[in-house]
């Protein structure tokens, strides 16, 4: 039997053969499908923690002003109270080691004593070791005696020049700090001191 000389019955078994087959296809594709469908439960990662906020950039602070030219004021002001602080060295001026007295004109007359310038200076200051001269610039004689009228045992103790004339001088040394009172003789009014420092 040939091809071309096919039954009816051949032909419709052929057809049903691929139509089956299609069908078959088409089943299980639509099975295959709806094994797939549902849809496969996606596990939604749980939402990833928000990122902790950024903190906010605070602002840097503005840079502070330049004080420095006021800290080298202030430097400079206590320097200058330092300066004002320091002790102020006073240096009390040396008592001389000689002196003059002069036994002014006139003094041979009362009166000299009410202005205590019967010997000038009435107080005369040497150091210790110092010399006092006197001069007597009267036209009358003088002297130049140690201690007071009133205290006797004190008259010429200590020094005494005895009378000396117009123009001449009388000189001595003290070597002991004290106030020494001398007084003229023959014009007792006439008073005087050494101070010996
Ligand atoms: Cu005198």
């Amino acid at each position: 039997m040939s091809q071309a000389t096919m039954t009816a019955a051949d032909k419709f078994g052929i057809a049903f053969s691929i139509g089956f087959t299609v069908a078959l296809i088409a089943i299980a594709m639509s099975f295959s499908t709806m094994s797939q469908s549902p849809a496969p439960v996606v596990t939604t990662p749980p939402p990833a923690p928000a990122p902790a906020p950024a903190p906010a950039p605070t602002p840097a602070p503005a840079p502070a002003p330049i004080e420095e030219p006021a800290m080298e004021e202030e430097t400079m002001e206590e320097e200058m109270v330092m300066e004002e602080e320091a002790p102020v060295m006073e240096e009390k001026e040396a008592a001389p080691l000689s002196a003059e007295v002069s036994i002014p004109n006139g003094s041979s007359l009362p009166g000299c004593e009410e202005t205590n310038e019967c010997y000038i200076p009435y107080v005369v200051t040497v150091s210790v070791g110092g010399t006092v001269t006197w001069t007597n610039d009267d036209t009358a004689a003088h002297t130049v005696t140690s201690g007071t009228l009133q205290d006797s045992e004190s008259v010429g103790a200590i020094f005494d020049s005895s009378i000396f004339m117009a123009g001449k001088t009388f000189a001595y040394t003290f070597d002991e700090a004290g106030t020494y009172d001398y007084f003229c003789i023959v014009h007792p009014w006439m008073t005087g001191q050494v101070a010996v420092e």
